[in-house]
């Protein structure tokens, strides 16, 4: 693609070529995202599930099923191996999407990150570079558009399932073409796949206009636990394992509840507290940032990561605990307000676009 220089200008190079050698050299690969994946991870899982299988090449791509949320209703999820199944099968090649590092990926997929060459396709700023081959930009909108350019670059068919996912990937990512992220490029890549025949009303609908009863049960509950605070800077929200329990729901089931928070005017950081049903001393929260504060600085405290504006982490704490912990956190965070200026990213000097560091959801 000749126009990469207006496309996604100031990006780090990326080694395309290395990256399809390391694909047409494998025979079986196995394709991962992020433990409890979501809409960018399935997305560039199934796509790259769905466009690298070929009667040469046999691609597996696995997850919990039960993580998926309302992005599993696309076509190609139903080929998604569980990852109970994956034991005793072999293969030459593992895919890693949108997954900032191993530890991040489902258990049982860790032990083929250990012992066969990985190709990583990711947008994390905080990667870890766990791969042999990688295709890392943090600019990126989501891991979809850097993994619908390795596709293109390696001629793969896209089919119309395989361009939903993609859709959806950048979709959930971007805030559907509003956040900072959205650059030239991820429009170029968004333009192919409407070309390949995606029902973009539809899909629509789907992800953002239609909950079922216990998303919008934990959704109530949610708002009923909004607390403001810091003169309206800092808001967060809480679903606790009882919540899940008694609607008999999943994190997978309100995905968004971070935006209660951060939609709250003159909201400068939203958190989201939840408890994982099984696992009793510890708390994940969701971060989202707006300048000048940095979503990451506050996660890598705890352990996690993400980007800029929207970070995740787990706080090896129980839920009373892990809130005082993270609201310390964040008073001590804002006790020192950086400047503008410094809080600005340097932007490279050609950069015409407006390409800031992406935002998007955690973690993930
Ligand atoms: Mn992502």
């Amino acid at each position: 693609m000749e126009s990469d220089a207006v496309q996604n200008a100031g990006r780090p190079p990326l080694d395309f070529a290395a990256a399809a050698a390391l694909v047409s050299g494998a025979k079986r690969i196995l394709v991962s995202g992020h433990l409890s994946p979501d809409g960018d991870s399935l997305g560039s899982m199934i796509a790259v599930q769905r466009a690298l299988s070929s009667p040469e090449r046999a691609v597996v791509a696995t997850a919990d099923p039960h993580a998926f949320g309302a992005p599993g209703f696309l076509e190609g999820a139903k080929d998604i191996l569980p990852l109970r199944r994956l034991k005793g099968k072999r293969f030459d090649l593992l895919v890693s999407v949108d997954c900032a590092s191993a530890d991040r990926l489902p258990p049982e997929v860790r032990p083929f990150a250990a012992k066969l060459p990985v190709l990583v396709i990711d947008h994390h700023i905080t990667n870890t570079h766990f791969g042999t081959v990688e295709l890392i930009d943090p600019a990126a909108s989501s891991a979809g558009e850097l993994v619908w350019e390795f596709l293109k670059r390696m001629d793969a068919p896209l089919d119309r399932a395989a361009a939903e996912a993609l859709w959806v990937a950048i979709v959930t990512d971007s805030g559907r073409f509003a956040y900072d992220s959205t650059r030239p490029g991820t429009m170029t890549a968004a333009a192919d796949l409407l070309s390949r025949g995606v029902r973009t009303a539809l899909i629509n609908d789907i992800l953002f206009c239609s909950f079922k009863a216990k998303s919008v049960a934990l959704k109530r509950r949610a708002w009923r636990s909004l607390h403001i605070w810091k003169n309206r800077k800092v808001a967060e929200v809480t679903v606790t394992r009882e919540d899940f329990r008694e609607v008999r729901g999943s994190k997978a089931d309100i995905e968004d509840a971070v935006e209660i928070p951060r939609s709250v005017a003159g909201n400068e950081i939203a958190l989201f507290f939840y408890q994982i049903p099984d696992r009793t001393h510890e708390t994940r929260v969701s971060i989202r940032t707006r300048a000048p504060w940095d979503a990451t600085a506050l996660a890598v405290r705890f352990g996690g990561g993400g980007h800029l504006r929207a970070a995740g982490c787990t706080v090896k704490a129980p839920l009373s605990a892990a809130k005082r912990q993270v609201r310390a956190a964040v008073a001590e965070m804002m006790k020192n307000r950086p400047s503008p200026e410094s809080a600005k990213p340097a932007p490279p000097p050609q950069v015409q676009d407006g390409t800031e560091p992406p935002q998007e959801s955690p973690g993930k």
